[in-house]
């Protein structure tokens, strides 16, 4: 039934094809037996709010808890209408998932993408990670593709696919294979691209199955022209048969030319300026201020994640304190953190270094009236932009960053003119970095005196830097993000 709706609606309208690991809406279900839909809060969530407006929406995802499982058994159809959108979740084998998930996607694939391996000591790669590979991610990403397309096989409008991130490097491939010419295959990589010296940890094997699948795409799209100049470069360093002619943003590879293009993202610009007059968000906002008193916030707003580099941030401000005693009890550190992969313990130790070297500085530092860093741990998002509201300050110094957002939220949603300190490494650099605080993630010194330099600045300098990186946020937003990667596929399907 659901197919043939598909078939008809809309008959020149193309069908857009969203492809995640997690998908845009959870569910939960009642005593009566009936199930709550909640829809998630990440950018292409929002972004699709007005794509479904003007087209067709498949979203195909994996169940993520027991209840969207029983949800995807409930009904004899296997795509289900919910909020204006069609959904299909896929429902992995545990074991595959688990495979996919914590053994490749997370550990392998993010810590070299983001360079966080140790590399003398971490990863060895042995047969467990072989099978992870076989029975693991590809299975989990040809569970995708078929899944996929088995979805669009009777469709007869133009469909355009759009698989999301790391998770799902086989996808283009396999579905390539499956489905031929007749769908236009749009990855978008939201992590940073690295170049081909760090895909060396990767064995050949895995290596060469990743990027001849990304080849069978028709266009990648990537956060930072760096990065898609990265993937062109490593497609050229260990594929023989994949060639760039010259060109800094396509790859040639068996007749066809593939484009690297960035599309940087960004947030959702309307729900964010009207998100700070919430009534949460006002309370929240003078709970903050009661702690900070008339001192000047230091902010960092992150995931507990190793290449946020939280650590360094807290070194260097005891730095500060140490070199610059006359901020004494004039500044205030906030660092909101929320839990992530806790059950890992690279992740689970790193917060413990955190809140060790937090408790050092205040130990050091504090007196009766003044308690120079808090750590919050926990996630709460209302609050998270209640005190980016307030900040004077706002520490962004990842070592590696596909964007990040904070650095984009904070500096629409801000009040007080504060200073953006922005590491070179962080894809948000490329737009904002002309008017923060360049922040080398590795240099502790720079680090140190860049707070000091902003604790400092005019408030002519402030506000002029303030009110140009709210104007470059406010010119682009999500909705646009998506957009543009809808026209590029749309021109080339005419
Ligand atoms: P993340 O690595 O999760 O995203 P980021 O872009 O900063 O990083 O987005 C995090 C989101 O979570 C933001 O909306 C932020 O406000 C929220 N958040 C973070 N810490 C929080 C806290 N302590 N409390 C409440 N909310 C918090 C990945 C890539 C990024 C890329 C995005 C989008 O790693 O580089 O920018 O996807 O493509």
């Amino acid at each position: 039934m659901i197919m043939k709706e598909i078939k008809r609606e809309k008959r020149q309208k193309p069908l857009i094809v969203i492809a995640s690991n997690r998908g845009p809406f959870s569910f939960q279900q009642e005593e009566n037996g009936s199930f709550t839909v909640r829809r998630g809060s990440g950018g292409l969530v929002t972004a699709l709010g007005s794509l479904a407006e003007r087209y067709q929406v498949l979203w195909v995802a994996a169940a993520m808890s027991d209840e969207d499982r029983r949800w995807a058994q409930s009904n004899e159809e296997k795509i289900q209408h919910v909020e204006g959108i069609y959904l299909r979740l896929i429902q992995p084998d545990p074991d595959a998932y688990e495979l996919y998930y914590n053994q490749i996607a997370n550990p392998l694939l993010w810590f070299i993408q983001h360079q966080l391996w140790d590399i003398p000591r971490s990863p060895t790669i042995n047969a467990e990670t072989w099978q992870a590979w076989r029975d693991g991610y590809a299975a989990v990403n040809r569970q995708f593709a078929e899944t996929i397309a088995d979805s669009v096989k009777h469709t007869d409008h133009p469909v355009i696919v759009f698989p999301q991130d790391y998770h799902l490097y086989l996808v283009s491939g396999y579905l390539r294979q499956m489905l031929g010419d007749r769908v236009q295959i749009q990855p978008f990589l939201h992590i940073p691209w690295p170049g081909p010296d760090a895909w060396r940890i990767l064995p050949k094997g895995m290596r060469d199955a990743m990027l001849y699948s990304l080849l069978g795409s028709d266009r990648i799209g990537f956060q930072t022209q760096r990065d898609a100049f990265n993937f062109v470069q490593t497609c050229r360093f260990y594929l023989p048969d994949a060639h760039s002619l010259g060109s800094r943003n396509s790859i040639n590879y068996a007749g066809r030319k593939i484009e690297a293009k960035a599309y940087p993202i960004s947030v959702d610009v309307e729900q964010l300026e009207s998100l700070v007059e919430e009534p949460e968000v006002r309370l929240l906002r003078s709970q903050v201020l009661n702690n900070t008193g008339d001192r000047k916030l230091i902010l960092r707003v992150d995931r507990v994640e190793p290449s946020k580099n939280i650590l360094r941030s807290l070194v260097a401000y005891r730095a500060l304190l140490e070199n610059h005693p006359e901020h004494h009890d004039r500044v205030q550190m906030l660092a909101l953190l929320v839990p992530s992969r806790m059950e890992v313990y690279e992740y689970q130790n790193y917060l413990r270094e955190i809140m060790a070297e937090a408790g050092m500085i205040n130990a050091e530092f504090s007196d009766e009236l003044w308690e120079p860093v808090r750590v919050v741990v926990g996630e709460n998002y209302h609050r998270a932009v209640a005190a980016l509201q307030l900040y004077d300050v706002l520490m962004v110094n990842p070592l590696a960053d596909g964007m990040n957002l904070v650095a984009k939220e904070g500096v629409l949603v801000n009040q007080r003119d504060g200073v953006l300190l922005l590491s070179e490494d962080a894809g948000a650099f490329y737009e904002l970095g002309e008017h923060a605080l360049i922040v080398p993630p590795f240099d502790i010194y720079s680090t140190m005196e860049a707070i000091h330099e902003a604790l400092n600045m005019s408030e002519d300098e402030r506000h002029r830097r303030a009110e140009a990186l709210r104007e470059l946020v406010r010119r682009s937003g999500v909705r646009r993000w998506f957009q543009h990667q809808v026209e590029d596929a749309m021109q080339a399907l005419r």
